[in-house]
């Protein structure tokens, strides 16, 4: 099962370590194939290097579109070598066995993200180093495929420990993460193309992501994980900066995604906000007057919740703020910027880790959500309904005040972003107590209600918040049970997708405790 490496084809975008790399094949005595570009770079290293329009008799034509897609190379890199017709078909054609193949495509992933018009997108799709790299890789029993420059270390040392010959075993691994990274760059081309032509059936998209990085466990220490990046355009967790910090795991980047896309909800022209998130759910958000104003509201909601939480802020980390937060132990920090005075107030915790974006992700904008069941993956897009956009229709005979109203809507923008059921107080732009993820709605409005007096006990107010507040619930009342918890815990304004069978039943407990209730007709489950 070992093969031993005469010929090596080396064609690579991304140039990083290949001229190690071909001064160790060369020690080898292996004989180097190279295209245009591979070719200039080896040959400027004083190596010796056949330009592979040798190999095909033909030159590189059209802007390099085909430069490899020759009989030549791929029945080098496909023929069986034990396989007498298959060797007699290479010695009538002239073709020549290679046993290595060294290929990293063309960087269409970063052309895109950097933000290419579409012909330079379009033109960045490599075809000829996809089909070198799927050929190798079926024929992994005779070739290496080498796709990955942090592979290159590993092939010199297996070369030089089998004497220039490599192991059945490593050329499989190898053809697994070449065949990885090709169903990997289909994807990005595809998710690109969904995008460009802003299309969101399924049948136009790929699911799935290129590989960001590997962590050190999942959800729990014995799960492996790793974090995949779609290539959505969106300020988020998969492409904010790491400022300070360790790694972040499995459940941060989860927590995180949860705080920055909530936080989202509150664009920095609407004035300061903060949302404190445990376990991907809000335990605390506000507005304020200033960003420190609005972290202590988002904390006096559940303080004990907050402990080890992830920070999500929809404007510019200032001194102040950082230096309230760095008060209570905080797992991670998300901010569009961050000031200089806060970086390093910031720095004096090394552990807490701080994230900046560069802008906030838009509430309203595409893109998927995707959760895996038995077997399969079931893909949305994303929920982009905002509550500006729906018409609210007062369905009491009390319509909300202007302060209720503001509430309502501020209320509602949270519930969005709990576990259902959610119920959620708000009140003067506060959560007022969060009652989440319960498999009856009444169970989350009476947690919610009772979390709202622990946060009154712990802050020293004569009441809790939920006295006079407005109460969100991110779908129905199913019967008037839970918006009467929420009326006894003390709600004057009630907001709510309304459609359920017993919704003049709620409607007339709403009206029999003269509190207002709006329907939105949107409902924001999220399980
Ligand atoms: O334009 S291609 O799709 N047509 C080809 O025949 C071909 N052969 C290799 N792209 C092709 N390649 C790609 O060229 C490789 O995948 C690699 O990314 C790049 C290396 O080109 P150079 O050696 O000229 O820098």
């Amino acid at each position: 099962d070992r093969v031993k490496i005469r010929t090596a084809l080396l064609s690579v975008s991304d140039k990083t370590g290949i001229i190690e790399l071909a001064k160790a094949l060369t020690e080898q005595g292996v004989r180097l194939l190279s295209t245009g570009g591979t070719h200039k770079a080896i040959a400027a290293a004083g190596l010796a290097v056949t330009d592979v329009s040798e190999v095909t008799g033909f030159p590189e034509i059209m802007d390099g579109r085909v430069k490899t897609l020759h009989p030549n190379v791929h029945g080098g890199l496909l023929s069986i070598r034990d396989d007498e017709e298959h060797v007699a078909a290479m010695k009538q054609h002239g073709i020549e066995g290679i046993d290595l193949a060294v290929i990293n495509l063309y960087p269409f992933e970063e052309v895109h993200a950097a933000g290419g018009d579409y012909p330079t997108t379009v033109e960045n799709i490599d075809i000829g180093g996809p089909a070198m790299i799927r050929a190798s890789a079926k024929n992994h029993a005779y070739v290496a495929i080498v796709t990955d420059p942090a592979d290159y270390a590993p092939l010199i040392e297996a070369l030089k420990a089998n004497g220039g010959e490599t192991e059945y075993a490593f050329r499989q691994k190898l053809a697994a993460k070449a065949y990885a990274r090709t169903a990997a760059y289909d994807t990005a081309i595809s998710n690109w193309f969904a995008e460009a032509l802003e299309i969101e059936t399924p049948a136009y998209r790929t699911i799935g992501g290129v590989l960001k990085e590997a962590m050190r466990y999942g959800e729990n220490p014995h799960q492996s994980a790793g974090f995949y990046v779609t290539g959505e355009n969106r300020p988020g967790v998969a492409t904010a900066q790491l400022l300070q910090g360790k790694q972040l795991s499995y459940n941060n980047i989860n927590d995180t995604d949860g705080a920055f896309e909530l936080i989202g909800e509150f664009s920095a022209d609407q004035g300061p906000a903060c949302a404190i998130i445990k376990h991907a759910n809000p335990c605390g958000v506000a507005t304020g007057s200033t960003l420190k104003d609005a972290y202590l509201r988002a904390l006096a909601c559940d303080s004990t919740s907050a402990f080890g939480g992830i920070i999500a802020l929809n404007q510019l980390l200032d001194g102040e703020t950082a230096g309230e937060i760095v008060k209570l132990f905080t797992e991670v920090i998300i901010a569009p910027e961050v000031s200089e005075e806060a970086k390093a107030i910031i720095a004096k915790k090394p552990n807490l880790r701080l994230l900046v974006t560069g802008g906030l992700p838009d509430p309203r904008s595409r893109g998927i959500t995707a959760k895996t069941v038995a077997g399969g993956l079931l893909v949305q897009s994303r929920d982009s309904g905002v509550i500006e956009d729906v018409e609210l229709k007062v369905v009491t005979k009390r319509a909300p005040t202007v302060t209720e109203m503001e509430d309502l809507k501020f209320a509602y923008k949270v519930a969005k972003h709990v576990k259902s059921n959610a119920i959620v107080y708000a009140k003067e732009g506060q959560t007022a107590g969060i009652g989440a993820g319960q498999m009856s709605r009444i169970d989350s409005a009476r947690i919610a209600g009772l979390k709202a007096e622990d946060a009154a006990r712990a802050m020293g107010w004569a009441e809790p918040m939920t006295k006079g507040s407005a109460v969100a619930s991110e779908a129905f009342f199913p019967f008037a049970d839970g918006l009467l918890s929420a009326i006894s815990a003390g709600a004057t304004a009630v907001i709510q997708p309304g459609g359920s069978m017993r919704d003049a039943e709620v409607i007339a407990a709403a009206d029999e405790h003269n509190v207002a209730m709006v329907f939105t007709g949107m409902r924001h489950f999220r399980h």
